[in-house]
């Protein structure tokens, strides 16, 4: 693959690990003591780029939507439950190698929202907060609109968890795992693709799942 390769995500990542209750990595790298969670973590590998696991509690949780739109929105959980839902099954996978097959996945379908807000005439992107501070991804407006593109509040059957990017993370199906922002804050309509976290980091914009970084026969 192209630039940094696989290592660059596992080191910069401070990576916390594992398959399979694999736990002194993340016992190691967590110094809040969060990481007893992580063993939900199953069949996927938690990453954060920062130190440690953002929290917010589900009363204290918002989602902003704002920028070039007619009307900013501002949800907690419950505005988001309350909207129409989509439920997807998909599978979710890293640039660096790992897959995980058939996860069930509900939320409500970006589009939705960016109609609810009202997109403004000469906007092109979406730019994407995450609570954790340090995170951002993008995506184009037609990237954006795509039915298999969800604002995510349950997967594998219950609440996003707090390791998963809880209590609400971006699921973007067609693309590499970078692209799915956790933590999930705020969506920011703009004029421009904003080069996310780890695309400043040699990794591409436009993530396509088998046809990006250079790995096209190389995705497993
Ligand atoms: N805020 C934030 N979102 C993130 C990341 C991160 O480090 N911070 N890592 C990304 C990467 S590279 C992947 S593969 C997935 C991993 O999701 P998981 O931690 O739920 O397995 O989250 C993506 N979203
Ligand atoms: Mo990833």
């Amino acid at each position: 693959m192209v630039g940094l390769g696989a290592a660059g995500v596992l080191v910069g990542a401070r990576v916390q690990s594992t398959v399979a209750g694999a736990l002194a990595p993340v016992q190691a790298a967590d110094p809040t003591g969060l990481a007893q969670l992580v063993p939900a973590a199953g069949r996927f590998r938690i990453y954060s780029v920062t130190e440690s696991l953002p929290r917010r509690t589900l009363a204290d949780y918002r989602l902003r939507v704002g920028g070039m739109v007619g009307t900013p929105i501002d949800l907690g959980l419950a505005d988001l439950e309350a909207m129409p839902a989509t439920n997807l099954v998909k599978d979710f996978q890293c640039v660096t190698g790992w897959r995980v097959s058939r996860v069930p996945w509900t939320g409500v379908l970006l589009s939705t929202l960016l109609e609810r807000a009202g997109v403004a005439t000469g906007a092109k992107a979406v730019l994407f907060h995450s609570f954790d501070g340090a995170y951002t991804e993008s995506l184009t407006l037609d990237q954006a609109r795509r039915p298999d593109v969800l604002v995510a509040y349950q997967m594998e059957g219950g609440p996003v968890s707090q390791a998963h990017g809880g209590p609400v993370r971006l699921y973007v199906a067609p693309m590499y795992g970078y692209k799915s922002c956790k933590w999930l804050d705020g969506i920011e309509v703009t004029d421009r693709v904003q080069p996310g976290y780890w695309e400043d980091r040699s990794y591409d914009v436009d993530a396509w799942i088998g046809k990006s970084n250079g790995r096209d026969d190389k995705a497993t």
